[in-house]
């Protein structure tokens, strides 16, 4: 935020002290000006391929609408005079912090009137209560935006609201009281819009401390419902962390502003009146461990660098159906939820663990994911570091010689957990929690063909994948035998 002001600032400053008329230029001239200025400060990256040409205008479109909503400009997605003259300010040449973040592709509604309606309620709360939490999540986003919400009493609705355990009907099942909340899908037909939330919690009026804050929560999935992912500032309500705070007078934090204006624009009447930005928003209940003030603004991994043939990684693993990659304080999300790759930085899930992961796995069964760094572990269920972690590798059974794990995988049919440290693996029961007697053995005696040590390793749809370098190896789980090799990124369709 201090550095948009700062840039905002300048701009200004810029603008009254130097504001020389634009001399018109040549059309072309200006497309390929505006193309290098949202290389440079936006990610924007030309499809080499000419059959994209199409794909490469509205990518060029998405990136001129971000740059136009950071600016505070019109929001149009084209390059008028007015986007021209901003692009033409000298700069201090940093990209702009990212921030918030919208699903590929931006899919977003396209009327201002959407529809919803809630299906069923939840018993933890009067039914007149549920209906003013959801009214007033819709409100925070609609005072900001052209949209209008209109609810339905029957037939379909935009976005379906209902409450339901365990399976549900579509792929994400819920899992009981506590890790998964709630989700949302995208904007889109039939199941697009629409918002689940886990009847196993309990939900509340007011902020408590046993249940979540309907209001709130609501708040953050019809982000999602109105196109929004995550954002990585701290505060924000799509930041991917609950935090319980005052309802009370909850106004929209600036960053999911900017975020659900850079898909709808501003409401439409208002515009003598600039949204104004709220001072950083103290969450109230936020456990006593040392959370951090402030995001170090970090560039994730742009979509170029994700097709490297060179990348390779620290950690792999699955969560809840997706599949983290892991390298330095980066993490790529392979979501069912999404078709493209979405980047992340490790702080904005797990603020407080440090990053460069050696080693994780999923037991998916437990709802746990296992993180190893060092001599050390942690184990977490979704976004909460479980009480007692970090803990030192020698309680899973490693000698004191172990400083460290390689890789490491887990295989929900036998229970066991393969620990990789050299050209070693270990074998762990997870049911008796106790290292396999015999081990470690040398990996390339029981996995054939796997003559090199693991830096990561993935189990995924039936197979084993070891990662080595910008190599990966697909090994059958029962056989232990190589079925192929494939570069390390084959999971990002390049
Ligand atoms: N549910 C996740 C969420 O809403 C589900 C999810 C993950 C998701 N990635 C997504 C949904 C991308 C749509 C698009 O973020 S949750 C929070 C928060 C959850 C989490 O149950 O983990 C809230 C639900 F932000 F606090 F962590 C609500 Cl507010
Ligand atoms: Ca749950
Ligand atoms: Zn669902
Ligand atoms: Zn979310």
């Amino acid at each position: 935020m201090k550095i948009k002001t700062l840039l905002f600032l300048g701009l200004l400053y810029v603008a009254y002290s130097c504001a020389l008329p634009v001399v018109p230029e040549k059309e072309t001239e200006d497309i390929q000006f505006a193309q290098k200025y949202l290389e440079n400060f936006y990610d924007f990256k030309e499809e080499k391929s000419s059959l994209f040409k199409s794909k490469n205008f509205n990518l060029m479109a998405e990136k001129i609408r971000e740059m136009q909503s950071f600016f505070g400009l019109e929001v149009t997605g084209e390059l008028n005079s007015q986007t021209l003259d901003v692009m033409k300010q000298p700069r201090c040449g940093i990209p702009d912090v990212r921030s918030y973040s919208t699903f590929p592709r931006s899919p977003k509604w396209r009327r201002e009137d959407v529809t919803y309606r809630i299906l069923n309620y939840t018993p933890d709360m009067l039914q007149a209560d549920v209906e003013e939490a959801i009214a007033k999540a819709f409100q925070l986003w609609s005072s900001v935006t052209p949209l209008r919400f209109t609810r339905l009493h029957s037939g379909e609705a935009d976005i379906m609201i209902s409450f339901a355990s365990q399976f549900h009907g579509d792929f994400y099942s819920f899992d009981g009281p506590g890790g998964t909340l709630a989700h949302a899908y995208p904007p889109g037909n039939g199941i697009g819009g629409d918002a689940h939330f886990d009847e196993d919690e309990n939900w509340t009026k007011f902020t408590t401390a046993n249940g979540y804050n309907l209001f709130l929560v609501a708040a953050h999935e019809l982000g999602h419902s109105l196109g929004l992912g995550h954002s990585n500032v701290f505060g924000a309500l799509m930041y991917p962390i609950y935090m319980a705070r005052d309802t009370r007078d909850y106004r929209l934090p600036q960053d999911d502003i900017d975020g659900i204006q850079s898909l709808y624009g501003p409401p439409r009447e208002s515009p003598a009146l600039p949204t104004k930005a709220l001072p950083p928003q103290e969450p109230t209940e936020v456990p006593p461990t040392e959370a951090p003030t402030e995001v170090p603004p970090s560039i994730p991994p742009t979509r170029a660098e994700d097709c490297d043939p060179h990348l390779a990684f620290d950690a792999i693993t699955t969560l809840r159906g997706e599949i983290l990659f892991f390298k330095d304080s980066y993490v790529w999300r392979k979501s069912p939820y999404f078709a493209d790759i979405e980047h992340d930085t490790i702080s904005s899930f797990w603020p407080s663990l440090a990053a460069g992961f050696d080693a994780t796995y999923e037991i998916d069964k437990k709802d746990q994911v296992i993180f190893f760094k060092g001599d050390q572990y942690w184990a977490v269920n979704g976004y909460n570091i479980q009480p007692g972690f970090p803990k030192p590798i020698q309680n899973l059974g490693f000698p004191r010689s172990v400083r460290k794990i390689d890789a490491a995988v887990h295989d929900q049919n036998t229970k066991k957990t393969y620990f990789f440290v050299g050209h070693k693996y270990w074998s762990f029961n997870e049911n008796t929690q106790s290292m396999e007697g015999g081990y470690p053995r040398k990996i390339a005696a029981d996995f054939h063909g796997i003559d090199q040590t693991v830096d990561a390793a993935l189990h995924k749809n039936g197979h084993f994948y070891f990662f080595h370098g910008s190599k990966q190896y697909e090994v059958d789980v029962k056989t232990k035998k190589l079925i192929r090799t494939m570069k390390s990124n084959s999971w990002f369709d390049c």
